[in-house]
C-alpha cells in the first residue's frame, strides 16, 4: 500500500477562503472558492485563476450554500416508521443504524447468499476517492451481485476507443484553434458551459460553428448553423460524410496513408451510403449533407464534439465508430483544435482498479444493469431474489427507465432497502435506511475532470452538517461492521488519495497531493493547449498504433469497457462485432405512436439533483414537453396545455411548449424533474426503454416512440 504525508490540517470553525472543486458529474470540473465565517460557508464562488473555470459557475451550483444548508438535507440516520413512499422516518445514531444494515445484510447473506445484496450508485458525487467506484470493494468482498452502470458515454467510449485507443485525443482548451466545430447532440450551453467561451472565441476568429441536433437548443441558437436531424440517424449522416470524403477526394492522403488502417474496407463499406439516401434516413437534404462534407474537410483543423446522446439508440456504438473516423480520413488530428472530443478523461493516471478492487469479486458474480434494475426487483433475472438494495449516489426512480416497475419494485415489503443520500430523493422516500451523506464541503476528495486536464484536491472547508459522513468513511463503516478486515477497508483519505493515481506517471510529473494541498488544483503535465496534438504524427493506443476505421480490437470485445461495470480502463476481450462502421437504424415510430420522444438534460438541474431546490425550480420552470406547430395542430394542441405524452410503458403529463425550435416528429421533455413536481407522479423514465445500443450496454432512450394528446 502506498502511504502519503498527511495534508496540512485545516481550521473547519475557522474563517477565511477555502479552495474546492465542485463535484458533480459535469465536464467542467469548475475549481471554487468558499467564504467561511467562524465555520459556516456563506458563499462559494468560481475560482478566477482556473484557465477553465475564469470565475464563474452555473445556475446549479451558484448558491450550493444553500445545499449545504438546506432544511431538506438529511442530517441524521433515519429509520423508516410509515409504509414505503411515505416519507416517515425517525432519527437513529450511527451505530443503530449500521448495526441494523449489516445486521440484515447478514441474515440476507445467510438465507439467499450474497448474490440477494444488490448496489445501485452512480455519480452523485463525481470525486475519485466518493464517486463512482466507492462501495466496490466492500460488494466485490461481499460477492454482492455487480451492478453494471452505463448510462453515460459507455457506448461511445468504447466505440471511441476501438478506433483510436484510450486517448485524450484533444485539449478541450485547443478548440480556441479550431476552424470548423461540429457540435453533434451537445447542448454545451447548458451541460458544458465553460467549453463555450473557447468555442465563441474560435467564431470570433473566424471558425464555423455547426450544430447538429433535433432540438435549436441555447447552444444552436448560437451557432452559425443548425442541422435539424431525426434522433437515432445521426449513424446514416456520419456514413454519407465518409462517402462524400472519399468519393469527392477530399480526404488527406497522407495521413490516411501513414496512420489509419482499413481505408479501403471503409470505402467498400459506404459505396452505397450517398447524401441521398441519407436524406431518407435524417431528414437533412442530401446538399446540406455535401456541403458539411466539404466544409468540415476543408477547415482544418476542424473538430467534433459529441454529446451523450450520440449512443442512444440501437446503432448508438456503430454511429460513434462512423464519427470516429471522419478526423482520421480529413487529417485533423494533425494541429490542436483538430480530431474528436469526446471523453478526456482518459488523460488522467488513474488507477481504477485500486479504487474499485476487482481482485475481491469471486469468479462468475452475476450481473445486472441498472437498467434493468425494475425487473431485477420483480425477480424476473436469473439467480436469487434481490433482498437487499443498496442505493448511494445515484436516485434510479428518477434517472433509471421502467420507472413504474422500479417503484413497485421499491415498495416491496420483503425487499430491505439502504438509501445514502443528501435529500430524501423519490428513490429515499422507499427506503427503510437513510443514511445522510456529506457534501464537497465537508469531504475530502481528488478530482478529474471529463472536460478539461485539470486535477484538483478539494479539502473540507466546514464541519459536517450534523451527522452526515462522506460515502468513504461510510464504506469504512460498513466494511468493519461486516468483519471485513482486508486493508483496503482501512484505508485512510490519504491513503487512498495515493493509491489512486499513478502518481509517478509523466501527467502527473512535479504534481503531487500536498502540492495540490497549497495550489488547489493543477494542469496535467502535458502540452499547452497551444501545442497539444498527441496525434499529429499518428501513434494511436491501438493494436495497430493507427487510427483504425477497420478495429483491430473488434475481433474480441464484450463491449462494455469495466470502467462502466466496476473496475480498470483496459479494453476486455470477449465477442465478436462489426470491425467496421455501419448504419444500425432506429426501431423508430409506427402509427399508433407516430413521435419520437428525446430526454435530454434539464439547463437548471444536474441529472435529478438540485430539482427539489427553490432557486433552480424557479429557473427550470414546470416539466414541459416541446412539440412542434404543425404536430401540436394536428392535434389540436395550443402552448401552455396539459399534455399527456405515452406509450405502451406508461405515461407522463407535461406543460405544452408549441416551438419550431424542435423538430417535426419529434417531442423532447428533459429530465431531472422529481415526481412530486409532475402532474401525474410520473416523470420522462416512465416512458423510456430499456434496450441496450449496440456497444458498451449504452441506453436508448433517444428511440422512444410516444403519442401525445390534450390531457
Ligand atoms: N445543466 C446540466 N448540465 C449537465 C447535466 C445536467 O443534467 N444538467 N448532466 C451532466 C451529464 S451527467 C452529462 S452526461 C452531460 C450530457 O450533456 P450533453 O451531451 O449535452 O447531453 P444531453 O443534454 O442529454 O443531450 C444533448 C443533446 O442531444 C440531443 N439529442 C437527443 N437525441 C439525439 C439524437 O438522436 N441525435 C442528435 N444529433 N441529437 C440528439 C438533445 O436534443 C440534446 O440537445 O451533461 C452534464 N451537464
Ligand atoms: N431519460 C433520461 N435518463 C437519464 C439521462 C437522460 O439524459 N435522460 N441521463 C443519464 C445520465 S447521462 C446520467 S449521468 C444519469 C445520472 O444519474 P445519477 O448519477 O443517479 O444522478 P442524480 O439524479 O443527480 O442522482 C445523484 C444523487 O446522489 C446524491 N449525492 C450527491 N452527492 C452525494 C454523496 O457524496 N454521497 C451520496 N451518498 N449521495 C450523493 C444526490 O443528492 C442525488 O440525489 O442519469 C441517466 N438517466
Ligand atoms: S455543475 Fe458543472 S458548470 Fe456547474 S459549477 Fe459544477 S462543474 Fe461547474
Ligand atoms: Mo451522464
Amino acid at each position: 500500500m502506498t502511504t502519503t504525508p498527511e495534508l496540512p490540517l485545516i481550521d473547519l470553525n475557522g474563517s477565511g477562503t477555502r479552495r474546492a472543486i465542485c463535484p458533480h458529474d459535469c465536464p467542467d470540473g469548475c475549481a471554487m472558492t468558499v467564504t467561511v465565517e467562524n465555520g459556516r460557508a456563506t458563499a462559494v464562488r468560481g475560482d478566477k485563476e482556473h484557465p477553465f473555470t475564469r470565475g464563474g459557475l452555473c445556475v446549479k451550483v451558484n448558491n450550493y450554500v444553500d445545499r449545504v444548508y438546506s432544511p431538506d438535507r438529511v442530517t441524521a440516520p433515519l429509520r423508516r416508521t410509515g409504509p414505503k413512499g411515505s416519507g416517515r422516518f425517525e432519527p437513529i445514531t450511527w451505530d443503530e443504524a449500521i448495526g441494523t444494515v449489516t445486521g440484515t445484510w447478514k441474515q440476507v447473506i445467510d438465507e439467499h447468499g450474497p448474490e440477494a445484496v444488490m448496489p445501485v450508485s452512480y455519480l452523485g458525487t463525481q470525486g475519485t476517492l466518493n464517486g463512482l467506484n466507492v462501495g466496490d470493494p466492500l460488494f466485490n468482498r461481499m460477492g454482492a451481485t455487480v451492478s453494471e452502470r452505463t448510462y453515460c458515454d459507455s457506448g461511445a467510449s468504447t466505440a471511441y476507443v476501438m478506433s483510436v485507443g484510450p486517448t485524450a485525443g484533444v485539449d478541450p482548451e485547443s478548440l480556441v484553434h479550431s476552424r470548423y466545430i461540429v457540435i453533434w447532440a451537445c447542448n454545451m450551453v447548458s451541460t458544458n458551459l465553460h467549453l463555450w467561451p473557447f468555442v465563441a472565441q474560435a467564431q470570433r476568429n473566424g471558425a464555423k460553428v455547426v450544430v447538429i441536433d433535433p432540438v435549436k437548443h441555447r447552444t444552436a441558437a448560437r451557432a452559425d448553423w443548425h442541422i435539424p436531424i431525426r434522433p437515432g440517424t445521426d449513424g446514416a449522416l456520419a456514413m454519407a460524410l465518409i462517402h462524400v470524403i472519399i468519393n469527392e477526394g477530399l480526404t488527406d492522403r497522407d495521413y490516411v496513408e501513414q496512420h489509419t488502417l482499413g481505408v479501403d474496407e471503409l470505402t467498400e463499406r459506404v459505396r452505397d451510403c450517398t447524401p441521398e439516401w441519407a436524406e431518407a434516413e435524417t431528414g437533412i437534404p442530401a446538399d446540406d449533407i455535401r456541403t458539411l462534407a466539404r466544409e468540415y474537410a476543408a477547415g482544418q483543423p476542424s473538430m467534433i464534439r459529441i454529446g451523450v446522446a450520440i449512443e442512444r439508440h440501437p446503432g448508438g456504438g456503430s454511429t460513434v465508430r462512423a464519427i470516429s473516423c471522419l478526423p482520421g480520413l480529413v487529417g485533423a488530428w494533425r494541429k490542436p483544435g483538430g480530431g474528436l472530443l469526446a471523453l478526456p478523461l482518459w488523460a488522467f493516471p488513474v488507477n481504477w482498479d485500486a479504487l474499485s478492487r476487482p481482485e475481491l469479486r469471486p469468479e462468475g458474480t452475476r450481473i445486472i444493469n441498472q437498467f434493468h434494475l425494475g425487473r431485477a426487483l420483480a425477480g424476473e433475472i436469473d439467480g436469487p431474489p434481490v433482498k437487499a438494495l443498496m442505493v448511494y449516489n445515484s436516485n434510479p426512480v428518477v434517472v433509471c427507465p421502467d420507472q413504474e416497475k422500479v417503484l413497485a419494485g421499491l415498495a416491496r415489503d420483503d425487499l430491505f432497502t439502504v438509501v445514502s443520500e443528501q435529500f430524501l430523493t423519490d428513490t429515499a422516500l422507499y427506503a427503510d435506511i437513510v443514511l445522510p451523506a456529506a457534501t464537497q464541503l465537508e469531504q475530502t476528495d481528488i478530482m478529474f475532470s471529463w472536460g478539461h486536464f485539470y486535477i484538483g484536491l478539494n479539502r473540507p472547508s466546514i464541519p459536517p452538517v450534523g451527522d452526515a459522513i462522506s460515502n468513504v468513511e461510510l464504506f469504512r463503516r460498513l466494511a468493519a461492521a461486516m468483519g471485513y478486515d482486508d486493508d483496503c477497508f482501512r484505508m485512510t483519505d490519504e491513503e487512498l488519495i495515493a493509491a489512486a493515481y499513478d502518481w509517478s506517471a509523466p501527467a502527473l510529473d512535479g504534481i503531487t497531493p500536498a502540492s495540490l494541498a497549497e495550489t488547489g488544483w493543477a494542469r496535467l503535465n502535458l502540452p499547452g493547449p497551444d501545442a497539444y496534438a498527441p496525434h499529429a504524427e499518428g501513434g494511436f493506443p491501438t493494436p495497430s498504433g493507427r487510427h483504425e476505421f477497420l478495429s483491430g480490437a473488434a475481433a474480441g470485445g464484450d463491449f462494455v469497457l469495466p470502467l462502466f461495470r466496476q473496475g480498470s480502463n483496459e479494453f476486455q476481450p470477449g465477442g465478436v462485432v462489426d470491425p467496421l462502421p455501419r448504419y444500425v437504424p432506429p426501431v423508430g415510430t409506427d402509427g399508433v405512436h407516430p413521435l419520437s420522444l428525446i430526454s435530454p438534460k434539464s439547463h437548471a438541474y444536474i441529472n435529478s439533483s438540485y430539482a427539489n431546490l427553490p432557486a433552480q425550480q424557479r429557473a427550470q420552470g414546470e416539466p414541459s414537453g416541446w412539440l412542434h406547430p404543425d404536430d401540436a395542430a394536428d392535434r389540436e394542441v395550443t402552448d401552455g396545455d396539459l399534455l399527456r405524452v405515452f406509450n405502451e410503458r406508461g405515461e407522463i403529463l407535461v406543460r405544452a411548449v408549441v416551438t419550431a425550435d424542435v423538430t417535426r416528429g419529434v417531442v423532447m421533455a428533459s429530465m431531472g424533474a422529481w415526481r412530486a413536481q409532475t402532474k401525474g407522479q410520473a416523470t420522462v423514465n416512465a416512458i423510456n426503454p430499456t434496450g441496450f445500443a449496440d456497444l458498451g450496454h449504452a441506453p436508448t432512450f433517444s428511440d422512444t416512440k410516444v403519442q401525445v394528446e390534450r390531457a
